[in-house]
C-alpha cells in the first residue's frame, strides 16, 4: 500500500516546491510519531521530520517514512534543506500557523512560505480519506463510548451535580480501554441544555431534567464522538416531543447519506424535519463534522460544505433542538462511508428517549 507521505509527493500541492508542515496532526498522520511541537519538511524525494531535544530519539526510533533532524536552528536548516533540493517556495499547512510564527520564520528564510490554502487543502482532502485501519481504531473508540454510556446510566442520582457525572465518565472511559480521557466531556442537566455546548456549573439533577453527555476518547489517536441525551424521570409532552423530532431528523440524515450526496444536502435532510416541527431557529450548529486524529475535522455536515460525501469518510451526525430557558435535545453517532457504498453507523446505544 502506497504510504501517506508517498502519497502527498505524488500530488503536491499548486505552486508548491515542498511542503512544510507544523500542525501536531499532520505531522502524527504522515509520520505515526506524536509530539506537541517540530516541522514535517517534505519535498517530491525527501522527507524530514524536524523535532527538539524532547523527542528526538523517540522520534529516531518511531517515526514512519522520515529522516528525523533535531532542531538547532531552524530557518538556517530549512534553507539548507531547500538548497539541496532546489526548492524556493515552501507551501504550508495555514490551518496550523500562528501569524507570528508565519512572520518570525519567513522573515529569516531565504524561501518563500506560501501562505495559500492549497497545501491545508490538499493534507484536509488526504485524512479526510481514511483507511481500514483508520476505520478500525474509530469503531474501537466508540465502543469505548457505547460500554460507557451503557455503564453509567444506573450510577445517575438525584441530587447528583454535572461535575460527578463528569468525574464518573471520566472513570469508566479509562476503566473500558481509553488510552486518555478529555476531562471536559459536556455534561449538563436541565435547562443548561439549551447551550449546544455547554460545561458543567455545578447544577444539581432534578426530576424532569434532560441529561445531555457528549463524550468520546480516542484510541491510536482516533476519536470516538456520541452524544445521547436522557431523561431523569418521566419527560412531558413537549420535551418527548422536541426529543422525537430530534430522533427524526437524525433518521432522515442518515437515510440521505450515500456517495455522490452534496454535504449540505445531508445538512438539509435533517434541518428539513427540525423546521417542519416548528424549531427551525432552534438547531444553531451545522449536522455533523468529520473526525479522525482531529476531534473536528473536515468535511462538513452544514449548509455551506459542497464537498461530496465518499468512501473513506467518517463523519458525524449530530442534530440538535435548543430551547434558551428551558431544554435542549441533541444526538449524534458517528458514521462510516465503506467503498462499496454502505454506510456503517458504528454508534450502537439507543436512540428512544430513555427515561431514568
Ligand atoms: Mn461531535
Amino acid at each position: 500500500m502506497e504510504g501517506r507521505i508517498a502519497a502527498l509527493q505524488r500530488r503536491m500541492p499548486e505552486q508548491a516546491d515542498a511542503v512544510l508542515l507544523a500542525g501536531g496532526t499532520n505531522r502524527c498522520y504522515y509520520t505515526s510519531f506524536s509530539s506537541s511541537a517540530g516541522y514535517l519538511f517534505v519535498t517530491a524525494e525527501q522527507a524530514v521530520l524536524l523535532v527538539d531535544g524532547r523527542y528526538l530519539e523517540a522520534a529516531r526510533r518511531s517515526a514512519r517514512d522520515c529522516e528525523v533532524e533535531r532542531i538547532t536552528d531552524l530557518p538556517a536548516q530549512i534553507d539548507a534543506l531547500c538548497g539541496e533540493c532546489g526548492v524556493r517556495t515552501l507551501g504550508i499547512d495555514t490551518d496550523s500557523w500562528s501569524v507570528a510564527e508565519f512572520q518570525r520564520l519567513q522573515a529569516a528564510l531565504s524561501v518563500t512560505l506560501l501562505a495559500t490554502p492549497e497545501t491545508s487543502r490538499a493534507v484536509r482532502l488526504q485524512r479526510a480519506h481514511k483507511s481500514k485501519e483508520e476505520f478500525a481504531c474509530l469503531r474501537r473508540a466508540q465502543k469505548i463510548g457505547d460500554a460507557v454510556f451503557e455503564a453509567v446510566l444506573p450510577q445517575i442520582r438525584e441530587g447528583m451535580t454535572d461535575r460527578e457525572l463528569q468525574r464518573i465518565l471520566n472513570g469508566f472511559f479509562i476503566e473500558y480501554g481509553a488510552q486518555r480521557t478529555s476531562h471536559d466531556f459536556l455534561v449538563v442537566f436541565g435547562p443548561d441544555t439549551a447551550y449546544p455546548h455547554g460545561s458543567p456549573s455545578g447544577r444539581r439533577l432534578s426530576p424532569g431534567d434532560f441529561i445531555m453527555m457528549d463524550m468520546g476518547t480516542p484510541i491510536d489517536g482516533y476519536w470516538g464522538d456520541m452524544t445521547r441525551t436522557v431523561m431523569f424521570g418521566a419527560a412531558n409532552e413537549r420535551q418527548r416531543s422536541v426529543y422525537e423530532t430530534v430522533r427524526r431528523a437524525q433518521q432522515a440524515a442518515l437515510a440521505a447519506v450515500r456517495p455522490g450526496v452534496i454535504c449540505r444536502d445531508v445538512d438539509a435532510a435533517a434541518r428539513a424535519v427540525i423546521a417542519d416541527a416548528g424549531y427551525g431557529d432552534c438547531f444553531g450548529h451545522g449536522l455533523g463534522h468529520a473526525v479522525g486524529l482531529d476531534l473536528h475535522e473536515d468535511p462538513r455536515f452544514n449548509q455551506t460544505d459542497d464537498s461530496p460525501v465518499e468512501a473513506g469518510l467518517a463523519i458525524t451526525v449530530e442534530p440538535g433542538i435548543y430551547l434558551p430557558g428551558e431544554f435542549g435535545v441533541r444526538i449524534e453517532d458517528t458514521i462510516l462511508i465503506h467503498e462499496d457504498g454502505t454506510v456503517e453507523n458504528i454508534t450502537h446505544s439507543p436512540h428512544e428517549l430513555i427515561e431514568l
